[in-house]
């Protein structure tokens, strides 16, 4: 099926629907939580008073501009049987977290929308679109296809949209980031989206906190590969006097900023023994497969794991791995 008639049928089951759950993966971002408010919104004014959306974690402080952001629940006690999941930016059923799963598979129906390509297609209708910059540009593809959309789409949604589109391109400079993004960008600027009101919620808004973990994981930085290949992680003994639940998000964009870079990795250690990997490349080096082989996967260049495993031992794993692809 044309992935037209797909959103079409998706919008068909939607507009009928009066029970719907919106999920979205764990430590959500900027387009996990845009698309499932931006869908939230538009549903919400057509009128429908069943909305549940629930996640494993609670949405970043960035992100609680967003109108529906409040609403966010982490459980619920509602019986899910009548309910259509619709499932968001999230390639597999693993990546909404344990508590969130069961509720899924309550639903009785999956729609699965996502722009990752390694998604496992999960749902009973599936939209998988790796060349979409986000899920966020799906939703409104999605929005495009109910009849009398233009009575439901409000600044609330476009702002929304924007939000994902924004954090998911790296303030448009990705190569997710094309021709297609920006005028979809424009035409939600001419809606009445002002850039510098999400920029300064989402790009602008973090505690001083941030900035002393950030300076403290750099200043331990590895640059290895003749400074092809950079380092960063955070562990105990930075945390001190620092909140330990300050986030650690974007700090790798941190590290693969520098010059000479071309891989960049961010590594913390979440739960006992987890250790979390964010990998983020220039452009000119495929990181999912490497992250594939930790476990993990994502996009070319944008792509992350999750394993169990002592830092130093995976740190020296890291070097191998990338020494191959970097020398
Ligand atoms: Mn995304």
């Amino acid at each position: 099926m044309a992935f037209e008639e797909k959103y079409k049928e998706i919008a068909d089951i939607l507009a009928k629907e009066s029970n719907i759950a919106i999920f979205s993966h764990a430590h959500p971002d900027g387009d996990s939580v845009g698309s499932q408010l931006g869908i939230y919104n538009f549903l919400k004014n057509m009128g429908k008073s069943n909305l549940l959306i629930i996640n494993q974690d609670k949405v970043p402080y960035r992100f609680e501009y967003l109108k529906g952001s409040e609403v966010i629940l982490d459980k619920t006690d509602e019986d899910l049987s009548d309910y259509v999941a619709l499932c968001l930016d999230a390639s597999d059923l693993k990546r909404f977290g344990q508590s969130i799963e069961v509720f899924i598979n309550q639903c009785k129906m999956i729609i699965n929308i996502d722009h990752h390509v390694s998604n496992a297609e999960y749902g009973k209708i599936n939209i998988v679109d790796p060349a979409a910059s986000s899920t966020c540009e799906m939703m409104h593809t999605l929005m495009n296809a109910f009849s009398d959309r233009d009575k439901y789409f409000d600044i609330a949604v476009a702002e929304a949209i924007y939000n994902g589109i924004a954090t998911d391109t790296g303030r448009f400079a990705y190569t997710n980031t094309n021709g297609d993004v920006m005028r979809l960008a424009a035409e939600l600027l001419d809606f009445g989206v002002d850039p510098q009101k999400i920029s300064n919620n989402v790009f602008a808004n973090d505690p001083y906190e941030y900035y002393l973990l950030l300076g403290r994981a750099m200043e331990r930085m590895q640059l290895l590969f003749d400074g092809k290949f950079a380092i960063i992680y955070v562990d105990e003994s930075m945390y001190e006097d620092i909140p330990r639940d300050t986030t650690t998000e974007n700090f790798v964009n941190y590290a693969r900023s520098i010059r000479g870079v071309e891989i960049a990795v961010f590594l913390k250690e979440d739960e006992l023994g987890i250790v979390r990997g964010n990998m983020r490349s220039k452009g000119n080096i495929v990181v999912n497969k490497i992250a594939e082989k930790f476990g993990g996967g994502g996009h070319p260049f944008a792509a992350g794991f999750r394993l169990e495993g002592n830092m130093e031992n995976i740190i020296n794993e890291l070097k191998n791995e990338i020494e191959k692809v970097l020398v």
